[in-house]
């Protein structure tokens, strides 16, 4: 990463762009470059955002375009261009759509910044990791999928909220893809260390399991007019910060395997220590028969979709 300012671009500056923009300049981590194809928006944005920088931050900009060689030379390249999930809408309803766009954004922004580090954030996520991993022909470590953040992050909201204890002590293990797929992991999730079925009956678990996967369509339903972003935004601060600032964080990331959990070739959940390298290891751990089986079911259902998108487009 090159010395001096840190800079981080946002592809796409609606709920959850605008929101991380936000976030990164706020926290003081880097400037921000907010792109977006509708004109004005970006730019009303930004300056919105950077008439706000005297009461909160130190100096960082945030620049709003339509320009990708506004972004040249980010650091990293955040992209939430999409079209987000309507009430009754399925993640795959988007994904061709969403394809299309993710394809056209990340080729143009990766031309310019040909050593930046990508968090996809577009829905259906593992899907548009492929898509951003393909179009760049960056590494692996460079092209990782945020959702495992926001889905332990749901998960350990909903845990501390029934045991009444902070959710700051509460640490929730998830594998695997985002949303229905999602396989949570009650034996590694622990609160202050304790696992977690020692202090709930393995049924609540899966309730609350079950209310993190449909955690995204809760929100929708309630918002009718669009889909989450504030715990999206958070999530996409938390790896930046990992990245920019070389935390190592252990966090569990959408990451090409090429064999770990006797998955090949497929993008999937797993925890991956996340630093200035970007994903620096990714940590295997031994998983039950039941385990193992829910995750190569989640690796099935992005399978699944990288074939519907791949005959799209030999079609
Ligand atoms: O966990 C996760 N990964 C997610 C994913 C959590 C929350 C949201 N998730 C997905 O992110 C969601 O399903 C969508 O696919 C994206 C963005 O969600 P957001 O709520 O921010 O959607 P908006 O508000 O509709 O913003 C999308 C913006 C909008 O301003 C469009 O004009 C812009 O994307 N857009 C584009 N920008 C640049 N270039 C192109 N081609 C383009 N097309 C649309």
């Amino acid at each position: 990463m090159a010395v001096g300012r840190r800079k981080v671009t946002v592809i796409g500056a609606g709920n959850v762009g605008a929101t991380a923009a936000q976030r990164i300049a706020e926290s003081g981590l880097a400037d921000v470059t907010l792109i977006d194809v509708v004109e004005g928006l970006p730019q009303g944005k930004a300056l919105d955002l950077s008439e706000a920088a005297p009461l909160h931050y130190n100096g960082h900009a945030v620049v709003g375009t339509n320009d990708y060689a506004d972004t040249a030379d980010s650091d990293v390249i955040v992209v939430t261009a999409g079209l987000a999930r309507q009430p009754g809408m399925t993640r795959d309803d988007l994904l061709l759509k969403n394809m299309g766009i993710v394809r056209t954004v990340v080729g143009k922004a990766a031309q310019y910044s040909p050593n930046a580090f990508v968090i996809v954030v577009t829905n259906p996520l593992d899907a548009m990791v492929h898509v951003a991993l393909e179009t760049t022909g960056f590494p692996r470590e460079r092209v990782i999928g945020m959702a495992g953040v926001l889905d332990s992050a749901r998960f350990r909201s909903f845990i501390a909220a029934e045991l009444g204890v902070s959710a700051l002590d509460v640490s929730a293990f998830v594998l695997g893809g985002h949303g229905d797929t999602m396989v949570p992991l009650p034996r590694l999730s622990t609160v202050a260390g304790i696992p977690l079925p020692e202090l709930m009956s393995l049924e609540r678990i899966e309730v609350l399991a079950n209310r993190t996967r449909n955690g995204g369509a809760e929100v929708v339903a309630l918002l009718k007019t669009g889909s989450a972003y504030y715990a999206p935004a958070s999530s996409i601060l938390q790896m930046v910060n990992a990245i920019i600032n070389d935390r190592k964080r252990v966090l569990p990331c959408a990451v090409l395997l090429t064999g770990e959990y006797g998955i090949d070739g497929l993008v999937v959940g797993v925890p991956v220590v996340l630093g200035a390298a970007g994903v620096e290891r990714i940590i295997e751990v031994k998983l039950t028969d039941d385990e193992q089986a829910a995750l190569l079911k989640s690796a099935a259902s992005v399978r699944d979709l990288v074939e519907t998108m791949k005959r799209a487009q030999a079609s």
